[in-house]
């Protein structure tokens, strides 16, 4: 299906007309829960409208992640749907977000209402080819999720529903008027809170402005993608990720940009869907993930050579490293060597694009970031706060702000000038590693804290130990990040049990299930580890420096002469889970 700019602002003065209906005034919290469907993007721009600041979550996590994050930032209302297909497997949205609201008044915040869009069985109209003609009109194009499966066959759940609290989108909708005065807002006024994974293990609400953002935004948008009026541009992320905040949402739209919003996955029904998708609407922009590039690498070249991509002009890539190997299939397979790729380092906390190639102008290293943009001023720093000149490695920094920088956390400004601004005053931290070579350019080499990034998500160790910790039978965790070849890193788990538990592989089970149902699939384990103890040091610190060589059966450990207990070491590695994938 498809909409025009004149269609989205119809619908989006409609639903900030029931928005405003419901009492939500300038400055209240919304709380967004939807997949990648229309009503996400028209409920972003219609808080935006009124002035009110959204707060969506990714509808992969789990009823507690959403409740934390609901009592985080207080909202007034929630907006789901009822359920939708990842895939061929169905995710009842509604339930989930019910048990959020439930537990969330269990702990004294009541919701009193909840707007339910109504989405399954919208996916049988499947995707007609109607953006498929060069467009007439600069319009956003959804390509709803295929279904290979007869409709009688499909499952339609009933979906849990509460009359005093719930009510249907397309309800309040239908009545609303397509016009709709916007709220004036100043520029630094509040725009939106997204939820990042932070060290503590609690997750961090990065607020961003309606000034700053939103031309930060527009502008990396514009000069990264360098973008043209007759450009159909394709970012695979989710909104509920940041990437699809600036990159799907704001950034395009801002430039009046064609757009495609895809529901699916990139391997379903085949592993040909992406290039399948990019004829299909003669994408000439094309943004996704290393993770997602190494996954359809290993289904090979045929299913891309089965489509002829010749659209294409621009290919990016986001979210973590992207190993050459990745870089150089992508660049030749992919773009047939036509493509400049942008890899673009970024994150929450800085809004939009930070080092980037600029297509066609910066000459490429595989694997590497390249230079600042525009008004970026990078250095990199050692332990002691010295600025490191020329071949360098050490910790990225940003020497000056920039419009897109985040103005605070959520409620904790104290923890914002901690978190980002305390290790080095006056420089802007930004977790990773980076190494700048000798011509100048930048190469980012991974987290440098105690986060973890699986397929382009931060995870922070702590959230995952607090999952472990959850389950009766665990007395103490730790979690380290370790190598995998498709998702880039993921989780290996060490765990002792409390007195009267076996370790048992049905244990490890029910504690993979443990940490998907605490945070989301996206956190499951790989490897858990019975551990009898864990290494301290004298101060009672676990030593996950050494944990995460155990994990890779490296026995170059260093310097251990401050462990209380080394001895646990040899049984660590000879307990080891065969890490051979
Ligand atoms: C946009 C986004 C941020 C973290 C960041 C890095 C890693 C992101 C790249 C990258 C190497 C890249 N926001 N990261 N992009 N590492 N090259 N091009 O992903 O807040 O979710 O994550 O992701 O570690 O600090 S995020």
């Amino acid at each position: 299906m498809k909409i025009t700019y004149g269609e989205l602002l119809r619908k989006v003065c409609q639903f900030a007309n029931v928005l405003r209906n419901h009492g939500v005034k300038k400055g209240d919290r919304i709380s967004i829960y939807l997949p990648m469907i229309l009503e996400l993007v028209i409920a972003m721009l219609a808080c935006a409208r009124i002035g009110a600041i959204h707060s969506v979550v990714f509808a992969g996590f789990s009823a507690d992640s959403l409740c934390e994050r609901i009592l985080d930032c207080g909202c007034s209302l929630l907006i789901t749907a009822d359920a939708f297909y990842r895939g061929d497997k169905l995710v009842n949205l509604k339930q989930i977000a019910d048990e959020a609201l439930q537990k969330s008044k269990d702990k004294g915040f009541p919701l009193k209402k909840c707007i339910v869009v109504k989405h399954l069985g919208r996916e049988e109209v499947a995707a007609d080819g109607a953006c498929s003609q060069s467009p007439p009109l600069k319009r956003l194009c959804q390509d709803v999720q295929e279904k290979k499966t007869e409709s009688s066959q499909r499952l339609h759940p009933k979906i849990p529903w509460d009359p005093r609290m719930d009510v249907w989108w397309q309800d309040l909708m239908s009545g609303a008027s397509t016009e709709c005065e916007p709220e004036w807002c100043d520029s630094e006024d509040e725009l939106f809170i997204l939820y990042t994974s932070g060290s503590t293990g609690k997750p961090k609400g990065v607020l961003h402005t309606v000034g700053g953002y939103m031309l930060y935004a527009a502008t990396s948008f514009k000069y990264v993608f360098d973008y043209q009026p007759e450009d159909v541009y394709w970012c695979t992320a989710d909104i509920g990720w940041i990437t699809g905040h600036s990159y799907i949402t704001y950034g395009p739209l801002a430039n009046g940009a064609t757009s495609v919003l895809f529901e699916g996955i990139p391997t379903y029904p085949d592993a040909g869907r992406m290039w399948s998708i990019i004829d299909k609407y003669k994408v000439t922009k094309f943004y996704t993930a290393p993770t997602a590039i190494r996954l359809l690498m290993k289904c090979g070249e045929e299913p891309v050579k089965k489509h002829s991509r010749k659209s294409l002009k621009v290919l990016g890539t986001v979210g973590e490293p992207i190993n050459p190997e990745a870089w150089l299939w992508y660049y030749r397979v992919v773009g047939e060597e036509r493509c400049p790729i942008v890899d673009t380092f970024w994150q929450t906390e800085t809004g939009g694009h930070m080092l980037t190639p600029l297509p066609a102008a910066t000459p490429m290293k595989p694997g590497s970031a390249t230079f600042p943009f525009f008004g970026v001023v990078p250095a990199i720093m050692n332990e002691s706060g010295e600025e490191l000149e020329g071949e360098a490695e050490g910790y990225l920094v940003f020497k000056q702000p920039w419009p897109g920088i985040m103005r605070t956390l959520y409620g904790n400004h104290q923890q914002f000038e901690t978190t980002y601004f305390k290790k080095f005053p006056g420089y802007y931290v930004t977790g990773d590693g980076c190494r700048r070579d000798k011509d100048g350019y930048y190469w980012i080499t991974g987290r440098i804290d105690d986060m973890l990034n699986v397929s382009g998500h931060l995870l922070s160790t702590a959230e995952v130990e607090s999952a472990l910790l959850g389950h009766g039978a665990v007395s103490e965790a730790a979690v380290v990040s370790h190598p995998h070849p498709l998702k880039g890193e993921c989780l290996y788990c060490f765990v002792t049990l409390k007195d009267g538990h076996d370790f048992t592989k049905n244990l490890a089970d029910e504690l993979k299930k443990q940490v998907r149902e605490k945070i989301g699939p996206i956190a499951t384990p790989d490897y858990i580890q019975y551990a009898p103890s864990l290494p301290k040091t004298r101060s009672g610190k676990i030593t996950r420096r050494i944990l995460r060589k155990i994990a890779q059966n490296d026995r170059d450990l260093g310097d251990i002469s401050t462990l209380v207990n080394p001895g646990i070491i040899n049984q660590l590695f000879n307990d080891r889970c065969d890490t051979k994938l």
